[in-house]
């Protein structure tokens, strides 16, 4: 059968991508009707796909490959060149089993501990100031805790400069100029950095606990017994701390959605843990962050009627499937009582990747996400504050996005 499969007209869409952002996919996808779509990006020709059906193919590890799937910009910026999120087949699961490896209950609940911990730590100066910024406050809180649950040592000092590192690497993602270069410097600062960590942790100057992820990093042995080398290591101690350092984002677009529901207060003040996760898988559903996951063609085959070829780019649409009304009912209200009667499903809620945490890519740290999330929160209901008048609007074009303000709260004081 032929390939009836909408092509995006015109020449090339990576200029489109970067006007339209978030919308990008699911503009189209509505457009034509359907859940796939062939466009040009960057001189290639791409296929676009969104929905459940399409992510669990997208995670078929017979059709699709990683390796040459994220630009290099993206790995000199975001990822670490030659890290995890690149590797595939065994040596990927071996790799993998090292992150999941630090995701026990026991460790999930140190995190939220030490983000409950920081946050009070923090919130002891903010009697002296009249006004504070959440994204920035809740950065380096996670950039404390991080470090302190990964056991990489962190004065005082450094803290302002490391989160803001850490920051700058992820807001390169969907960056071209200055903000790409920003991220790249701060790649390279941090690189350096946790290299010294690693090197002191072999060579018996720095202790680590076993229990942590520099541990981990330092002595782990690839599936040929070898250890990693020191930039392989420190990149990927960096792919455990820079991502909980960017759970920051959520935070802030918890305290948005508060803001604009306060009747959803009550529930969440009563400190039921079961309406706590409920609003919190509904921030990670409702509000945009990654925009969509790219992957290559493995081996060529046909689905919907449509080819994919061997070594094509394929995106998909991470923010239009958790949009998606064939999943979730009235899917632009935010309404975390949806996930009452959710089954847990791998491939509908995707803000962090779908597909199986062991053999699949989805994000290792999405369950210290959560507990991240639910600490700041639990920690956020026991301040009183006012939110001043302020630009609250946040774009659905610039990747990654934040409220404009990045939330600004005053008379913060505790509760009673
Ligand atoms: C982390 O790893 O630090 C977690 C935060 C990053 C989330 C964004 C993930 C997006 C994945 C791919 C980005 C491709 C965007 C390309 C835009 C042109």
């Amino acid at each position: 059968k032929a390939d009836k499969t909408p092509r995006d007209k015109g020449l090339d869409h990576s200029l489109t991508l970067l006007f339209e952002g978030y919308q990008f996919i699911p503009k189209r996808t509505a457009r034509f009707g359907t859940d796939l779509f062939q466009t040009r990006l960057l001189g290639e020709n791409v296929i676009c796909i969104t929905g459940q059906e399409a992510a669990k193919m997208f995670y078929d590890k017979e059709r699709f490959q990683r390796d040459g799937a994220a630009p290099k910009r993206i790995q000199k910026t975001l990822f670490g060149e030659n890290g995890i999120q690149t590797m595939d087949g065994s040596p990927h699961e071996h790799r993998k089993h090292l992150f999941m490896s630090l995701m026990t209950a026991p460790r999930l609940k140190k995190l939220g501990e030490l983000t409950h911990k920081y946050w009070e730590q923090k919130a002891s100066k903010w009697r002296k100031k009249d006004k504070i910024v959440l994204f920035d406050e809740a950065q380096e809180v996670l950039c404390q805790a991080a470090c302190e649950w990964s056991g990489v040592p962190i004065k005082k000092t450094e803290v302002t400069q490391r989160a803001a590192d850490f920051s700058n690497m992820v807001d390169a993602f969907g960056a071209v100029g200055p903000r790409h270069w920003r991220g790249r410097k701060a790649r390279a600062r941090a690189e350096k950095w946790i290299r010294q960590v690693i090197r002191k942790i072999r060579s018996g100057k720095l202790e680590a606990e076993e229990e942590t992820a520099a541990y981990a990093m330092a002595f782990h042995k690839d599936m040929e017994g070898k250890p990693l080398d020191i930039r392989m290591a420190a990149i990927e101690l960096i792919n455990v701390l820079r991502p909980i350092v960017a759970i920051a984002t959520y935070i802030t677009f918890s305290a948005l959605a508060l803001h604009k529901r306060p009747e959803l207060r009550d529930e969440l003040e009563d400190g039921n843990d079961d309406y706590i996760q409920m609003f919190v898988q509904e921030v990670r559903r409702y509000y945009p962050f990654g925009p969509f996951l790219g992957a290559r063609v493995r081996r060529g085959f046909i689905w919907n009627h449509c080819h994919f070829n061997e070594g094509q780019l394929v995106l998909l649409d991470i923010y239009g499937t958790n949009h998606d009304s064939r999943l979730w009912e009235n899917p632009n209200t935010f309404s975390p009582k949806r996930f009452k009667n959710w089954n847990g499903g791998l491939y509908d809620l995707i803000p962090q990747g779908g597909g199986n945490y062991y053999k699949n890519h989805r994000c290792p740290g999405e369950w210290a996400t959560i507990e991240a999330m639910k600490a700041s929160l639990n920690f956020l209901n026991q301040l009183d504050y006012k939110v001043p008048k302020q630009n609250l609007h946040y774009s659905l074009v610039r990747m990654p996005t934040l409220p404009n303000s990045r939330f600004i709260m005053t008379n913060v004081k505790s509760k009673e």
